[in-house]
This record gives C-alpha cells, structure tokens and sequence, in this order.
C-alpha cells in the first residue's frame, strides 16, 4: 500500500466546455496529495488486479466497516441515457455517508470543493481507492477515456442518495464543515 503515493489533482476552471475534458487553469496548478488529506479525503494504491484477495484491501474494509460492495461500469455503450446520467453525475451534491470508490480499470474525474469553496480535480485512475467524506460537496464525471469501472463499498446497506446543493442543515454537511 502507498497511503502518501502521488495522485493527479489541479485546480478547475469554470468553462462550460465538455465536462470530459480536463479543464485546466492557465497556468496549471496542482494540488499535492497532503492538501486532499488535511480536506478529508482518504486515497491509498492497492492492486487491482488482485482485489478479491488482496490483504490491504481486506484490512481497510474491516477498520473502517465497509460490509457492503458492488461494481459499476460506466461507458457510453453500457450505461443507459448516458448522456442525461453523465450529466447528472455531474450535478453538485453530498451524500450522508462516505462515497467510497476503488477503480478496477479506466478512469474517471472527482471533483471536491476546498475550503474556500473552490473545485479540485481529482483524476481517479486503475489502483487507485478513494473516500470522499460525508457532506463533501463534489461531483464525478467520465474523462475523454469514457470508461471506468469501479468497485463501489459501503458500510452496511448502501444508500446512493444524492442530496444537491444547497444542503446547509443537513447533519453530515454540518459535520463536515465544523470538523
Ligand atoms: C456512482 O455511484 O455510480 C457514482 O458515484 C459514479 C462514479 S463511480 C466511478
């Protein structure tokens, strides 16, 4: 496991352009691994190619309580009205609890919002398990690979519900901001 290993994340701009592409400020800026962890949000690499027997894996689902899993394929050719759930993806919202994500192929953009309310792009490749915290505002979208496919865990019965913004009373939002 690599807790600290590199993951690609930058800044955004705000262009209406097609959401796949990687909407980079001019000049780029970066955001290092440590300014995602002091956010919340936890990222480590694991193998997964292995993942049904792999003993990190296997560790992380037992400390912090993951019970359930199921995998998710996203592509244009697999998922119906593609377009129209793409772009609800991609609609601000929280969840109540953890959105925990491990990418078993292709990739995928997460966007957080930072402190000051700003969009974080995190591209999420093969190997890569992230956890959004509860109450994040973010939003995912395909990349210009247009596919992922993603082992989705939950602790207990999983519940997927999208709460949009603005969500200011919502508990796990309240949580959130005042950690
Ligand atoms: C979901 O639940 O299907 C999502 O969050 C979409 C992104 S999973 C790679």
């Amino acid at each position: 496991m690599a807790v600290n290993a590199q993951l690609d994340a930058w800044y955004i701009n705000d262009s209406e352009e097609d959401q796949r592409l990687p909407h980079h400020l001019e000049p780029k800026l970066y955001v290092p691994v440590q300014k995602l962890a002091e956010l919340g949000l936890a990222h480590w690499v694991l193998d997964s190619n292995n993942y049904e027997h792999d003993m990190e894996l296997r560790k992380i689902r037992a400390e912090r309580g993951y019970t359930y899993q199921d995998i998710v394929d996203i592509a244009p050719d697999l998922l119906p009205n593609y377009e129209a759930n793409l772009k609800n993806f991609y609609k601000e919202h929280m969840h109540a609890d953890e959105e925990i994500r491990f990418i078993l192929a292709g990739s995928g953009y997460f966007d957080v919002r930072d402190f000051d309310d700003r969009w974080i792009r995190i591209w999420a490749k093969k190997n890569d398990m992230l956890v959004v915290p509860a109450g994040m505002y973010h939003r995912f979208t395909l990349d210009e690979s247009e596919y992922i496919k993603a082992l989705r865990l939950f602790k207990g019965y999983p519940v997927w519900t999208p709460h949009y913004r603005p969500q200011d009373e919502h508990p796990s939002r309240i949580q959130q901001i005042t950690l």
